[in-house]
């Protein structure tokens, strides 16, 4: 996988370890839409336990129920991670199918950064996880890293009609609560790693001074040509 190109930017976001934030993205351009080059979420938040972070890359959203979808094998899935923020990943976690299995490399430094990806099968840092296909998920767990990757009931929460009430100025109460997921019931792919916090480099403090520790993380789809 030596030339790759970037097709799809999902979400980029500045995690305190201790918060949860989102990014949201269904439906990207008519080259990635309906693929799985198309980041519909990503989620990194805090682990079983404090030591652990989790990170949560979703692709080729709004399958409907009892679809067989499957990971594209020319897809690369990475996630990045910037310890330092220049906004430059100084490791990366990545994902690639093949023949039902999701493979795992990383976290590592990785040859290059940007556009292209490579990747070193040598690292540290390696695993494997069947990928999951019915409502029983199958993980794997290894050097303290656990994996998963499969169909899941799309996650993300979203009522549209008052979205667009809300931002057209018919919905002066904003939100209702709990509101209408339009997602209720649709599935994605999912790919999941839980890290020790211990392998993911460090922390810089929030460039808004608010005192708090932060590490960037976003996730990128790649399509090898
Ligand atoms: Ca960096
Ligand atoms: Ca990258």
């Amino acid at each position: 996988m030596k030339k790759t190109s970037l097709l799809a930017l999902g979400g980029c976001i500045a995690l305190a370890l201790t918060f949860a934030l989102v990014a949201a993205d269904h439906v990207d351009a008519p080259d990635v839409a309906a693929t799985t080059a198309d980041i519909t979420d990503f989620y990194a938040f805090e682990g079983a336990t404090q030591d652990n972070t989790v990170f949560v890359a979703s692709v080729q959203g709004l399958l409907p129920p009892g679809s067989n979808a499957q990971f594209d094998e020319n897809v690369l899935v990475e996630i990045n991670i910037d310890t330092d923020g220049d906004l430059v990943e100084d490791l990366i976690i990545q994902a690639i199918p093949r023949n039902g299995v999701m493979y795992f490399f990383g976290p590592y430094a990785p040859n290059s950064t940007g556009l292209n990806s490579t990747i070193d099968a040598d690292t540290q840092f390696t695993a494997q996880v069947d990928i999951s296909t019915g409502a029983t998920a199958t993980t794997e767990t290894a050097n303290g890293i656990s994996y998963f990757a499969g169909l899941r009931e799309d996650t993300f929460f979203f009522d549209f009609n008052q979205f667009n009430a809300v931002v057209g100025g018919a919905a002066p109460n904003g939100f209702n609560n709990p509101g209408n997921d339009d997602f209720d019931g649709t599935n994605i792919l999912s790919i999941v790693v839980e890290v020790p916090n211990t392998l993911l480099g460090g922390t810089f403090p929030h460039p808004a001074g608010t005192g708090v520790e932060v590490f960037n993380a976003w996730v990128e789809a790649k399509r090898k040509h």
